[in-house]
C-alpha cells in the first residue's frame, strides 16, 4: 500500500500554520493559461494542496491540467472526484469520497469497488474521506447528481454522529460540503459539533467567499478550508492572498 505522504504533509501544515488552505480548481472553469497563473499564485502564497475536479467535468482536461500545474509548483495535487471518471495517474493523491450523509449505495461503496483496481494500478495515494453534504439554501449539483438529501443545516448533531460513525469505520478525514458556489456555507454550529465529537481532521468547503467567513470556519474547528468558486469570479491577487492568510492563523500575513 502506498505511503500516506500527502496526508502526512497536510497534517503537518495544520500543526505549523493553524489550518490548511486547499485551492479547488474545476477544469471546466479555467482555460490552460489561467490554470498556470493560479498554480503559480498558489505557490507564492503557500497553498497547502490543490484539489482538482468538478461535479460535471464537461471538458476532458484533467490529465493535461494536472501536468501543467505540476510543471510550475510542487504543491500536492489531489483529485477531488465528482465522478468515477475523474482519475489521473499524474496526481499525487485522491480523496476517496464515501458520501456518508446519503443513503445511495453507489456513492457509499459501489463506485469505490469499480475504481479500486485502477487506483492500485496508478499507485495513487488514496485518502479515505467521509463526505457529508450539508444543506446550503438552494439545491446543489452534488445533491442532484448523487440523488441524496443533504444533512439539515439546523441539525448539527446529525452531522456529528455521521462523522463519528465514519471515524469508527476507519475513515481518515471528514469533509463538510455545502456545494460549490453554495448560497450558504457550512454553519458554524455544524463545524463545532463535529469538531467536539471526532478526532479525525475536518475539511470545510462550499460557498466561502470572504476571508472573514474562511477564518470563522477555522475558529469553529475546521482543519482545512476549501475555496474554489469565488476565485473564478474575483481574480485579484490581494484577495487571493487574504483568503489564504485568513486560514493560516498561526503564520504572519504574507507580503
Ligand atoms: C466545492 O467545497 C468546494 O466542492 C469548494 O466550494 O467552489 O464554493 O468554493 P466553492
Amino acid at each position: 500500500m502506498k505511503q500516506h505522504t500527502v496526508f502526512t504533509s497536510l497534517l503537518a501544515a495544520t500543526l505549523s500554520k493553524g489550518a490548511g488552505f486547499l485551492l479547488l480548481i474545476d477544469p471546466d472553469k479555467y482555460e490552460g493559461k489561467e490554470v498556470v497563473i493560479l498554480a503559480e499564485r498558489a505557490e507564492q502564497y503557500s497553498v497547502d494542496a490543490i484539489l482538482i475536479g468538478g461535479s460535471l467535468m464537461l471538458s476532458n482536461r484533467l490529465d493535461k491540467y494536472i501536468k501543467m500545474i505540476k510543471e510550475v509548483t510542487d504543491i500536492p495535487v489531489i483529485i477531488f472526484p465528482g465522478s468515477i471518471m475523474q482519475v489521473s495517474g499524474y496526481a499525487d493523491a485522491l480523496l476517496y469520497l464515501s458520501l456518508v450523509s446519503g443513503r445511495n449505495p453507489e456513492f457509499l461503496i459501489g463506485n469505490h469497488v469499480v475504481a479500486a483496481p485502477t487506483l492500485k494500478h496508478l499507485d495513487l495515494e488514496v485518502i479515505s474521506t467521509a463526505y457529508m453534504l450539508i444543506e446550503s439554501g438552494r439545491s446543489t449539483s452534488a445533491s442532484f447528481m448523487t440523488n441524496t438529501t443533504p444533512i439539515p443545516r439546523h441539525k448539527p448533531e446529525v452531522a456529528a454522529v455521521h462523522a463519528l460513525a465514519a471515524e469508527y469505520m476507519g475513515m481518515k478525514i471528514t469533509y463538510l460540503e455545502a456545494g460549490s458556489g453554495a448560497e450558504l456555507s457550512v454553519p458554524i454550529e455544524t463545524i463545532q459539533a463535529v469538531a467536539q465529537t471526532v478526532d479525525i481532521p475536518i475539511i470545510v468547503g462550499g460557498g466561502i467567499r470572504t476571508p472573514e467567513d474562511a477564518r470563522s470556519k477555522v475558529e469553529a474547528g475546521a482543519d482545512f478550508v476549501v475555496v474554489g468558486n469565488v476565485f473564478e469570479q474575483n481574480r485579484d491577487n490581494h484577495f487571493f492572498r487574504d483568503m489564504i492568510d485568513a486560514v493560516h492563523t498561526n503564520t504572519p500575513k504574507t507580503v
